[in-house]
């Protein structure tokens, strides 16, 4: 039987103040329109179709993590069974590792494509009407997350999805800005806000009165996106559309921080470490988007000759003024600006660990560039060692980018086998189910991309302005090779490796 199935809707984002969400168009002709189309070629020529355009991107990418030269005959279960009950032979681990990763590369050419919207908390595979957080955009961490593999692994295409996302928001987040917020001296504020809860019609507002998660930077978060977007290509047309979305956000912070009368610096305030709490004057995370927007607009004015607008001066005046990172009393990486007592117990092991956007997915401090970097690198050890390796799926993933940035492979892989865990419904630790779905718990898709991310990280890094090839290999993966990795700055790379060392190297520019 050769069944052909179509669905359509007359959504269209709205980029605009109209909140005109529908279009005239009947989605039924677009269904009739497709069916008509598809019905005209064979089974086979459909499937040729689609492995064409599959592969188009998931070719793009190869890695191998032990010359493994053949799939073990087993099922994802087993194989995971075997991992957990260390039955496995290492061959069938090395592959279950890459499978892994190619797995989050294939998840997100499947669900965030040119001319669709992001890939939201289950992707595209969120089964009921009522999904778990209503199945949106979160930008504390996982909307990001979920597109952190785009451009390392060589999906360009499919990150476009989440930048036009951004733009679409802005509109909106412009009346967010004016409405709940004013500056210190009561005028109100320019650019657009997002706080942590988006949905796809242009939700930007705060998300529950009283609630411990206010969250107001999520679009300077989001808009890292449209920055790591141009770094790997190069493409200026791009930055040139993008640059007022990226200028805007920024903006709403030059006109929204406030003088800490303590020290003279700026602050976010109030502020709120995601969802830890203690509201109080510039908590790091805060501070640390507010660094690193701040950064990129400098570098992005640079690329397209506007470094002497008058808002890039400002932005300038602010960054010079900005209250910086702090390392606590008992050597751990400061969540807030004022020492707390959870800051230095850990407070139980909470998932959230934002403070340190600073070294990931932020460039503020890269772990080997100075000794300033190095000392600050030295706390967020303290810190990730305090909090415990534990967490839902997402946390762990975020866990394993870190540890990557802080060039500990066999830690890093450590939380690669333990996102690896087998887990059932119903369970409340962070795994993954039988068919390779992240379980936070519930399924929750960031997990997934936050991991294949973040192996991608071990084998390279292009953040701090250069290529560092291996930095973060754990014992386990001795011999190896990709190809097709993408560096910043337009570059693709090619490598393998022998005994940890680096054999072959090929850089292509374009
Ligand atoms: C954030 C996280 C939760 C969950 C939700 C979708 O609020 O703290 O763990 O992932 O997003």
């Amino acid at each position: 039987i050769f069944i052909l199935m179509s669905a359509a809707t007359n959504y269209v984002q709205c980029m605009d103040d109209s909140y005109n969400f529908f279009s005239k168009e009947d989605p039924l002709d677009k269904v009739k329109a497709i069916l008509k189309k598809a019905s005209a070629k064979s089974y086979k020529k459909l499937l040729i179709a689609h492995q064409k355009d599959y592969r188009s991107l998931y070719d793009r990418m190869k890695i191998n993590l032990g010359n493994v030269k053949e799939a073990p005959v087993m099922t994802t279960d087993k194989l995971l069974k075997g991992m957990d009950e260390r039955t496995n032979s290492q061959a069938d681990n090395l592959y279950l590792e890459m499978l892994y990763y190619q797995f989050g590369r294939y998840l997100l050419i499947s669900s965030s494509r040119e001319g669709s919207l992001p890939a939201n908390l289950q992707g595209v595979w969120a089964d009921r009407l009522q999904n778990a957080w209503n199945s949106d955009y979160h930008t504390n961490i996982n909307v990001q997350m979920n597109y952190w593999p785009a451009q390392p692994t060589n999906l360009s295409p499919c990150h476009l999805p989440m930048v036009e996302y951004v733009k679409s928001l802005v509109p909106r987040g412009r009346y967010n800005a004016q409405h709940y917020y004013c500056r210190p001296d009561g005028k109100p504020v320019r650019g657009w806000v997002t706080h942590h809860e988006n949905n796809i019609w242009g939700n930007t507002a705060p998300a529950k009165k009283d609630t411990p998660h206010h969250f107001p930077a999520g679009a300077i978060w989001m808009c890292q996106d449209i920055w790591e977007y141009y770094q790997f290509n190069q493409d200026r047309k791009f930055l040139e559309e993008y640059y007022d979305t990226m200028l805007q956000a920024a903006l709403f912070w030059v006109d929204n921080l406030w003088t800490d009368k303590r020290d003279g610096m700026l602050v976010a305030n109030p502020s709120h470490s995601p969802e830890h709490g203690e509201y109080s004057l510039g908590c790091s995370t805060s501070q640390a988007m507010i660094w690193e927007i701040f950064n990129i607009m400098i570098k992005a004015s640079k690329e397209l000759g506007r470094e002497n607008d008058p808002e890039i001066k400002e932005i300038s005046a602010s960054l010079a003024k900005l209250s910086g990172p702090k390392i606590g009393l008992g050597g751990q990486f400061m969540e807030w600006k004022d020492e707390v007592t959870k800051d230095i117990n850990g407070d139980g092991g909470h998932r959230h660990t934002n403070h340190l956007f600073w070294l990931h997915p932020g460039s503020a401090i890269v772990a080997g560039r100075s000794e300033w970097d190095n000392k600050y690198a030295e706390a967020m050890k303290v810190t990730l060692n305090t909090r415990g390796d534990a967490g839902t799926g997402w946390s762990k993933a975020w866990k394993l980018n870190f540890w990557a940035r802080l060039h500990d492979g066999n830690r890093s892989h450590k939380l690669l086998e333990s996102a690896l865990k087998l887990t059932k419904p119903g369970a409340n630790f962070g795994g993954v189910y039988t068919n390779l779905f992240d379980a936070h718990p519930p399924f929750q898709i960031d997990g997934n991309f936050g991991v294949t991310a973040g192996v991608a990280e071990m084998l390279m890094q292009s953040h701090g302005g250069y290529i560092e090839l291996l930095p973060s290999l754990p014992d386990v993966w001795k011999e190896g090779s990709f190809k097709g990795m993408k560096a910043r700055g337009n570059f693709q790379v090619d490598a393998e490796w022998s005994n940890g060392k680096i054999t072959s190297v090929i850089i292509t520019s374009y």
